[in-house]
C-alpha cells in the first residue's frame, strides 16, 4: 500500500475548506481537513511544497512513523500552519486503513465506547426574544445542550451571533456561527468588557427562567478577558449552572487559568487554538479544565488528539472537540471516530455545513435526538466529489478583529 498520490483541493461551496486527498498503488483513497480559517492558502502551500513530495513512495500502512517523521523531520515543530498539515496526512492514512481493513475508523480505534455522541449547537440572539427562537429552533432540530450567545447593549456586532451578511450569502439558512467574512480585509468589531461581564448572567437568568434547569447550557468568552474577569464571570454564572464556560483568556497563558479555577466551580473549556499535547501539559497536570477543545483538524490529526485524550483522562478530563464550519465534513468525521471510541468523551459542538458543502462531501454520518454517530462506512465515511468542489474556487475571508472604544485592538 504505497501512497502514489497527493492532491491538495481547495474550495469553497458555502466557505472555504483545504482537503488533502492521498491514493495508494493499490487505488484506495483517503481524505484529510487541513482548513485553517482565514490562514487556508499557508497551509495549501506548507502541504504542497513540503509535504507531498516527502509522502510519495511510503507505506500508507505506517501512520505513527509517518506523524513522527513529518513532525520531527521539519525540525521547526508546532504551529497552527504545521499540525493542520500533520492532521490532514494522519486523518487520510487512517482514512486509508479503514477502507483497507474494511471497517469504520472507530473500530481500529478500539470499538464503540457508547451508543452516539451527545452534541450541542449554537444558539444566538441580539435580543433576548431573538434567543429564546433560536433555542426553541435547536430543540426543534433535536439539539439536546445549547451554546448561548447573544448581542450586549450598546455593542454593534459581537462573536457568536449570526450575521445579516452570512445569513444572505447562505440563501436564507441559518449559520449561528460563521465569522469569516469574504472580502480583502477583515471587518473590524467593538468590544467592552465591562458590558458584557454585566449583561451575560441577565441573559442566563432568562433562559434558565424559560427553558428551566435541565437543559445544558455553554457559553465562549472567545478569549477576551483577564484571569481575574474570567474569575468574575465564573463566578457570576454560578447560579446557572453551566455545562462550560469556554476561552475565558486568551490561550496562550496556561497559567491563567489557576487563578479562574480558585475562584468559580464554573466548568471550564479550552484549546480550541492549541496544536499539541504541550500546549496542554500544564493545565491538564494541574487540572484547572474539564473540558479539552482542540479539533483533529487542528491538532495533528486522530493520532495526536487520541494522545492528548488519553492523558486528560488520568485527570477525569473530557473531550469536547471543536466543530463550527471550518471544520470540514471530513474533519468532523474523525471527530467523531475518535469521539465514539475513546472512554473520557465529553460533548461534540456540531453546526450543520449548508447544502453546498454537503454536495462537496457525501457523509454517512447520522444525527438522531440530539446525537452524532459517524455510521458504519469503512474509512471515515466521507466521498469527496470533485467534480462538485471544482465549481466553487478559493474566496478570500478573514476572521473580524475587535478594538476598544479608544482604539486599542483586544483580542477577538
Ligand atoms: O475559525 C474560528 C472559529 O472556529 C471559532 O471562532 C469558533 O469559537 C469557536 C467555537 O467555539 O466554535
Ligand atoms: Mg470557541
Amino acid at each position: 500500500m504505497i501512497i502514489d498520490r497527493a492532491e491538495v483541493i481547495v474550495t469553497s461551496p458555502d466557505r472555504n475548506f483545504v482537503t488533502l486527498r492521498l491514493t495508494t498503488d493499490d487505488g484506495l483513497t483517503g481524505l484529510g481537513d487541513a482548513t485553517l480559517n482565514g490562514r487556508e492558502l499557508a497551509v495549501v502551500a506548507y502541504l504542497k511544497d513540503h509535504v507531498v513530495p516527502l509522502l510519495l513512495g511510503r507505506d500508507a500502512h505506517r501512520i505513527e512513523d509517518t506523524w513522527q517523521f513529518l513532525y520531527r523531520s521539519a525540525y521547526w515543530r508546532r504551529g497552527p500552519v504545521t499540525m493542520a498539515a500533520v492532521a490532514a496526512v494522519d486523518t487520510a492514512l487512517w482514512d486509508i486503513k479503514g477502507k483497507a481493513a474494511g471497517m469504520p475508523v472507530y473500530q481500529l480505534l478500539g470499538g464503540a465506547s457508547r451508543n452516539g455522541l451527545l452534541a450541542y449547537g449554537h444558539a444566538s440572539g441580539k435580543t433576548t426574544e431573538a434567543l429564546f427562537d433560536s433555542i426553541r429552533e435547536h430543540r426543534e432540530q433535536g439539539y439536546r445542550a445549547i451554546r448561548v450567545q447573544t448581542g450586549v447593549p450598546g455593542l454593534k456586532s459581537i462573536y457568536g451571533i449570526a450575521s445579516n451578511a452570512t445569513y444572505e450569502a447562505m440563501n436564507g439558512v441559518r449559520y449561528d456561527h460563521e465569522p469569516a467574512q469574504r472580502g480583502a480585509l477583515p471587518n473590524e468589531e467593538d468590544w467592552d468588557t465591562r458590558s458584557y461581564l454585566r449583561h451575560v448572567p441577565t441573559v442566563f437568568e432568562a433562559v434558565r427562567n424559560e427553558f428551566g434547569p435541565e437543559l445544558p447550557l455553554l457559553h465562549d468568552a472567545h478569549h477576551r478577558l483577564t484571569p481575574i474577569q474570567a474569575a468574575q464571570l465564573g463566578k457570576s454564572l454560578e447560579p446557572y449552572d453551566l455545562f462550560w464556560l469556554e476561552d475565558v483568556t486568551p490561550a496562550e497563558n496556561q497559567e491563567a487559568l489557576r487563578l479562574v479555577r480558585q475562584h468559580t466551580t464554573t466548568p471550564l473549556a479550552i484549546g480550541e487554538i492549541f496544536n499539541t499535547v504541550w500546549d496542554y501539559q500544564q493545565i491538564i497536570r494541574e487540572q484547572l479544565i474539564d473540558y479539552v477543545r482542540s479539533a483533529v483538524t487542528h491538532t495533528g490529526g486522530i493520532s495526536h488528539l487520541k494522545k492528548v485524550l488519553d492523558y486528560a483522562a488520568q485527570y477525569q478530563i473530557k473531550s469536547g472537540m471543536h466543530g463550527p464550519t471550518d471544520i470540514s465534513p471530513v474533519g468532523m468525521a474523525a471527530a467523531m471516530h475518535l469521539g465514539l471510541s475513546i472512554h473520557n468523551f465529553g460533548i461534540q459542538e456540531y453546526m450543520r455545513h449548508g447544502a453546498r458543502t454537503d454536495q462537496v462531501f457525501r457523509q454517512s454520518f447520522t444525527w438522531a435526538d440530539g446525537y452524532l454517530h459517524p455510521g458504519d462506512e469503512p474509512g471515515l465515511g466521507v466521498e469527496f466529489d470533485t467534480d462538485e468542489a471544482g465549481k466553487y474556487p478559493y474566496v478570500q475571508a478573514y476572521l473580524p478583529f475587535n478594538r476598544l472604544a479608544d482604539g486599542t485592538v483586544h483580542d477577538w
